[in-house]
């Protein structure tokens, strides 16, 4: 099966154990070393495959998810003094081996508690299953489940939010190697509606419409992108087969509406033939405290550089985009732009967004998980500030993976609040960590907002 990562894991070299540090971060945003952290104890675990934030016990703070490779989930409840250090739950997962994707979608049923999407895949089957929340947590066994004897369904979800206005949260999942009748790898993207009783037959499917456009590939909610209270909808086709010409990867906005999302996209913008421009997608906030929500895309296999001779530079930098918000969908041209500050960082591979530190800003998250600074690809993650100006040039904190390769399958980000105060907090997942269990044992950490 192609897997979503397949891109990024071309070429790699060995995982290697280490025992070294997280790096130094350049300030007190977030804290400079984890407060929180939890690792696999057995080799290729792949413990922080997936991580979430939601708060699935309703008690008003934030509790962990985190997803080995296996797919089951462990959830650790947090609290004013932060996540449990051992898992409160640990739920098995019906198709063992085979975790997807995992992600918080806010309340899906309307019972208040906030639940969370997985998928897997095992003896030809993608499956996408929810789990709800209540008082004592994430139910053991899906209260709504769908599958698939394809391919690629469920590699990919994204957290809709309330795309028709009527309390629910929607979910999103993609199958972006779907075969259509015409096109092979077309892709498709499907829009599920939440609610107390919710359908399994989704309210919209996205196809490609052409071979390789792999539609689907990333997808995700946009906020309320032209702030008239229904969510939007950002989906990817990152057209990675070479086959379209002068075409490149493209994002589309779908803005919803009271009947639900609109036919046509509002917005498409294309990066360069042969990036991955819109390799990961999401709602940025409002960086510039507009109101309008802003839209971030990442193209982790960026090239920045030009040739000369035989000689190119700037190869996979990777790069990062913000385009802001209106009353008439979003800005053409990018507002904010990074680019990844070597060759082969791969940066924009995963990106998340929240006010971190409470100004009324929100902030922004991205990863560059092959960036060998210091180290051997160590990766970093940086965090931009917001401001009536937007997004700061520069980060106004960092942190490098720790040892070498514990990117190699790229960092997992999930933003909230897992004590309770003003401030917010990062979730990383890192697969491949290694540690005395074995190489890829796995790990996820918490930076607290304000931690020293
Ligand atoms: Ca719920
Ligand atoms: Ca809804
Ligand atoms: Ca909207
Ligand atoms: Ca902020």
């Amino acid at each position: 099966m192609l897997t979503r990562r397949m891109f990024l894991e071309i070429g790699l070299g060995l995982v290697l154990a280490s025992s070294l540090t997280m790096g130094t971060a350049l300030g007190a945003v977030l804290g400079t070393t984890p407060s929180w952290g939890f690792e696999g104890n057995a080799p290729d675990q792949f413990m922080g495959k997936s991580v979430a934030i939601a708060d699935v016990n309703g008690d008003g703070v934030d509790d962990l998810v985190v997803a080995p490779y296996s797919g089951d989930v462990l959830v650790f409840f947090g609290s004013t003094i932060g996540p449990s250090t051992s898992p409160s739950q640990v739920l098995i997962s019906p198709n063992p081996g085979s975790g997807g994707d995992l992600v918080a979608l806010g309340d899906w049923n309307g019972d208040g508690y906030g639940d969370v999407a997985i998928s897997s895949f095992s003896n030809n089957v993608a499956s996408v299953d929810i789990l709800f929340g209540s008082p004592s947590g994430l139910s053991a066994s899906p209260g709504w489940s769908t599958t698939q004897d394809c391919c690629s369904f469920g590699q990919s979800l994204g957290a809709a939010g309330d795309v028709n206005g009527d309390g629910y949260k929607d979910l999103l999942v993609g199958n972006y190697d779907y075969n259509s009748t015409s096109f092979q790898a077309a892709g498709r993207a499907y829009l599920f509606l939440g609610g107390p009783s919710a359908p399994t037959t989704p309210a919209r499917v996205f196809d490609g419409t052409s071979t390789g456009d792999f539609l689907g590939y990333a997808l995700s909610g946009a906020g309320d992108v032209n702030h008239d209270g229904y969510g939007d909808i950002l989906i990817s086709e990152v057209s990675a087969q070479d086959v379209h010409g002068s075409r490149g990867p493209r994002v589309q906005l779908f803005l919803g509406s009271a009947t639900g999302v609109a036919s046509t996209p509002a917005w498409v913008t294309s990066g360069p033939a042969g990036s991955l421009y819109g390799s990961s997608l999401g709602s940025a906030g409002a960086v510039n405290g507009d109101g309008y929500d802003d839209i971030v895309v990442g193209d982790n296999q960026a090239n920045i550089g030009v040739k000369r001779g035989s000689a190119q530079t700037g190869l996979k930098r990777g790069k990062a985009y913000v385009y802001y918000g209106s009353k008439s969908g979003a800005s053409m041209v990018p507002a904010w732009t990074y680019t990844g500050q070597e060759d082969n960082d791969f940066l924009g591979d995963a990106v998340a967004a929240r006010d971190i530190n409470h100004d009324g800003y929100s902030d922004l998250i991205v990863s560059a998980p092959y960036r060998a600074a210091l180290l051997p690809k160590p990766g970093q993650i940086y965090l931009f500030l917001g401001s009536s100006k937007g997004l700061g040039k520069q980060p106004a904190w960092t942190v490098q993976g720790g040892q070498p390769y514990a990117g190699n399958v790229g960092f997992r980000l999930a933003v909230g609040n897992a004590n309770g105060d003003l401030l917010g907090d990062l979730l990383v997942g890192m697969a491949q960590w290694s540690n005395t269990a074995g190489a890829s044992a796995g790990r996820a950490v918490l930076f607290l907002g304000g931690a020293p």
